[in-house]
Order: C-alpha cells, then sequence, then structure tokens
C-alpha cells in the first residue's frame, strides 16, 4: 500500500473544529480500509478519514480543504468497482457515515428523502412499511448508499422496469466545491424550472459536489412474483428471447444472464447444483411481479419463445431466493479466484450477442493465462465482463475489452461510472466537444479542482 501524505495540522485542527475530535480519523489502522476498494484491485492512501454529520458540516469540511488545496474523495459503502470512491492520489476521505437516515415517506405522492449514507436497503425497508416500493436494487444493497448510488448512477437487477437511479432521482441536496450548500430537494414531478442540477449531479462521480440527501421517487410494491431459469444454446438466442419477453410480459422486472462457466463457477461456490444442470450455454433469470399469479403469465410468456433448452420456475419465495442467489454471489465467487479486472460495459442489442462471442477471443488474444468471465443485465444490455488472471496493473486486457466496445458502438461504463480505471476510455468515447464541455462545468461547480481530481475527467 502506497504511504499516506501527512495531514497538514493547521488543516485537521479545522477539520476537527467543524465535525468535532472524534470524526477526524487518523489512526492509519483505521483510515487503511478506507483507502481500498472492494476488490482489492484499487489501493491508495490517506492522511485522514473525515464523517461530517451534516451538510453544513460537509460545507465547513469542503471549503476548509479548498482554502488549503487538499482534495477530497466522497465515500460511502465502498462498493463502487471503478477505483472512484477510494484516495489514490492520496486525498482525505469525506464519509458519508453520519449522514443515514430516511424522512417519512410521502403517503400519496410516493416519495422519500434520505440522508447520504442510508443503505439501499434501508431505503427498501422504509419504502415497504409506507406500502411503496424502491425500484433500485442490488447485490450490494445492505453496504452500498444512496449518496454513492446517486453521484454513479448505479443501476442494478431492475433497471429493464423500472430505469437507473437517476430515473428514481426528484432532487438531491449537495454541497459543491465551491462550498456552497444546493437544496434541490424540493423538484417535483412536474417542474420545467431550469437547468436539471440534480440530474447534472447524479452520474458526476463526486466531482462537481458531495450529495447529502436524495429525494427518490417510489414505485407500486406489487404482492406476486415469479421467477424462471431459462436455458439457451446462444446468445444469440437469449437476446432476442429478452427482446420479446420485455414487449410480451408487462410485469417483467428482471432479466438477468451469464454462460456456462459462470454457472458452474457460482454453484461450485455455494456448494450447490447449477440453476439448469448441466449448465447451458447461456442462462437467463427472469422475474416478473404484479398482482395475482404470475407464474401463468410468465410460463405463457415463455411459451412464446424460440430457442428455450431447458427450465426451472420457482413458484414461492424460497425457490425464488435460491435462484437468486447464483447471481447475487457471482462477484463474489469471482473473487475467490483473486483481484479480478471489471469491465461494466453495454451494448446496443444489436451488437450484445456478437460482442459476447468476442470478447473471449480479444481477452486471449493479449492475456493467454487469463480466464474471462460473463454475466450482467441483459434486459438493458449491460454486461459485466470480468477476468481473473492478470496483475492488477496489467490495462492490456481492459484496452482489449473496452476497444471492442467502441467498435460495437457500446458505452464503457453502464453502471459503475468512469472512476479513475477508465477515464481515458471515456474520453475516447464521449469526444472532445462533450469532454470540454464538462470540464468548464466542472471548473465552474469545483473551482479550486478538489473534489475527487483524479476521477472522470
Ligand atoms: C452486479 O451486477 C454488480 O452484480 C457487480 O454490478 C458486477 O462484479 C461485477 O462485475
Ligand atoms: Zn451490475
Amino acid at each position: 500500500m502506497p504511504e499516506a501524505p501527512a495531514l497538514d495540522p493547521r488543516l485537521a485542527r479545522a477539520l476537527v473544529e467543524v465535525v468535532g475530535a472524534d470524526h477526524l480519523l487518523t489512526d492509519p489502522d483505521v483510515t487503511a480500509g478506507a483507502a481500498v476498494d472492494w476488490t482489492g484491485r484499487f489501493r491508495g492512501a490517506t492522511p485522514a478519514v473525515v464523517r461530517p454529520g451534516s451538510a453544513a458540516e460537509v460545507a465547513g469540511v469542503v471549503q476548509r480543504c479548498a482554502a488549503e488545496g487538499v482534495a477530497l474523495v466522497p465515500q460511502g459503502g465502498n462498493t463502487g468497482l471503478v477505483g472512484g470512491s477510494v484516495p489514490l492520489a492520496g486525498e482525505v476521505v469525506l464519509s458519508s457515515a453520519r449522514l443515514a437516515g430516511v424522512g417519512d415517506v410521502d403517503p400519496d405522492g410516493g416519495r422519500i428523502t434520505a440522508g447520504a449514507g442510508t443503505s439501499i436497503a434501508a431505503v427498501q425497508a422504509a419504502a415497504a412499511e409506507a406500502g411503496w416500493a424502491y425500484g433500485v436494487d442490488w447485490a450490494a444493497r445492505d453496504t452500498a448508499t444512496v449518496g454513492g448510488s446517486v453521484a454513479t448512477d448505479a443501476g442494478g437487477l431492475h433497471v429493464v422496469a423500472h430505469g437507473s437511479t437517476r430515473a428514481q432521482l426528484l432532487g438531491v441536496e449537495a454541497v459543491l466545491g465551491t462550498g456552497e450548500v444546493l437544496d434541490d430537494l424540493g423538484r417535483l414531478e412536474k417542474d420545467a424550472t431550469g437547468y436539471d442540477l440534480s440530474g447534472l449531479l447524479c452520474g458526476s462521480e463526486g466531482t462537481l459536489g458531495v450529495v447529502t440527501a436524495a429525494r427518490l421517487r417510489l414505485v407500486p410494491a406489487l404482492p406476486d412474483r415469479a421467477l424462471a431459469a431459462l436455458g439457451f444454446g446462444s446468445w444469440a438466442d437469449a437476446v432476442t428471447a429478452v427482446g420479446l419477453l420485455r414487449r410480451g410480459l408487462p410485469g417483467l422486472e428482471a432479466a438477468e444472464a451469464h454462460g456456462a462457466a459462470e454457472a458452474a463457477l457460482v454453484a461450485g461456490h455455494l456448494g450447490a447444483s447449477p440453476a439448469l444442470d448441466p449448465p447451458p450455454a447461456v442462462t437467463l433469470l427472469v422475474g416478473c411481479a404484479g398482482h395475482g399469479d404470475q407464474v401463468d403469465a410468465l410460463a405463457a410468456a415463455v411459451d412464446g419463445l424460440a430457442g428455450v433448452t431447458g427450465a426451472a420456475v420457482a413458484d414461492d419465495g424460497a425457490r425464488r431466493a435460491a435462484l437468486w442467489r447464483h447471481r447475487e454471489s457471482m462477484t463474489e465467487a469471482i473473487s475467490t479466484l483473486g483481484s479480478p479486472h471489471k469491465m461494466d460495459v453495454s451494448l446496443p442489442a444489436d451488437a450484445l450477442a456478437g460482442f459476447a462471442e468476442e470478447v473471449p477471443a480479444r481477452i486471449a488474444a493479449v492475456a493467454p493465462e487469463a480466464r474471462t468471465w460473463l454475466f450482467g443485465h441483459l434486459g438493458d444490455g449491460n454486461l459485466h465482463v470480468n477476468v481473473t488472471g492478470v496483475a492488477p496493473d496489467d490495462a492490456a486486457v481492459d484496452d482489449a475489452v473496452l476497444g471492442l466496445v467502441l467498435e460495437r458502438r457500446g458505452s464503457i461504463s453502464a453502471e459503475h461510472g468512469v472512476g479513475t480505471a477508465k477515464r481515458r476510455w471515456a474520453a475516447e468515447q464521449r469526444g472532445p466537444t462533450a469532454m470540454a464541455a464538462m470540464a468548464a462545468i466542472k471548473a465552474a461547480l469545483d473551482p479550486a479542482g478538489i473534489l475527487n481530481p483524479a476521477v472522470l475527467l
């Protein structure tokens, strides 16, 4: 691990004045945990973790750091996978741990306000208690936070039904790089008064402001569910099936796919049989939700599909949970093989199957010893390309994968963000005019350039 730079004593005193001595953590044994990402691939060092307890305290921290020219990395659950929430250049870590808490659910409007440090699971629970649901979900729900999900426009398992975090976002409260508090929480469902500043902060990866709270749209809580694992002989057949399901199954809530080796790996990790045994070339998990028996609706939709080589339907909660474990444990199972390279990419529907077929060979061409793992949110055109067996700083594999993505008119980041890992490729994808516009916005909102300076731009 790189050596942590020292914290200037004058800045340390100023930060203690803002947050109190208990919330400026400088013990290296404590700060080390905040300096490495979940995968272990991105390791930095930080002189301090500062934990403000309100937007006003966040503003105080940002102002003090701006005055001293000391950079900050905002950090929530640190479950992002692109090195966007770790201090790779010795930044001070601004933790959202004390910004947690949910407000009341607006019972008729279906909205909730949550602090940046609130976990996604806590938002889901508060919504459920009020008879609503939060349309966002993923395996790291207990750790990932509202602030991080807004900052990265995180997606997850239900984007096919409800869109990514941006689609749930009404407004944010955030501290800009200028140290000013932007209170945009009161935005309404229909609100045509000028620039969508909350939308701009969403996906800005902490480079423009530190999100301190968000007002989120909720969706109807649907009581009945069904889930099926479908086998296909090829990615092309699975992609065609997803297109048909999106049109023919109104309650479609999830369409998740993985290959045969991935099915075997995760089953071995769980000590269970694969969902479909032996695993087909592609397993597609199809979930639907609604009112009344969903198994019939799902079975009827599946009947209309071509190329299904096998199916297992889960019609009760326990069987659904067992099937979901295979999908949700994928990240963990791959991590048992070492620190993976993760490329979270999306492709147009007509390029998805070709990409999935070709990418292992492109990787093998630059790293014959590597293993490629493919899974993801097929309903959104989003594949997670994980590669094990290569050194953390070996960029050849990333270049091969992301180069193929751009050849096929895809996006080098679907839902995890650009972070530090993919900056060069983001510039290639977006082009000089878009990058210059982003730099101009950054200069206006973070004139001292202290917010997550190593990320995105
Ligand atoms: C998922 O879909 C997450 O499970 C993590 O986005 C993806 O581990 C990954 O590459
Ligand atoms: Zn994902």
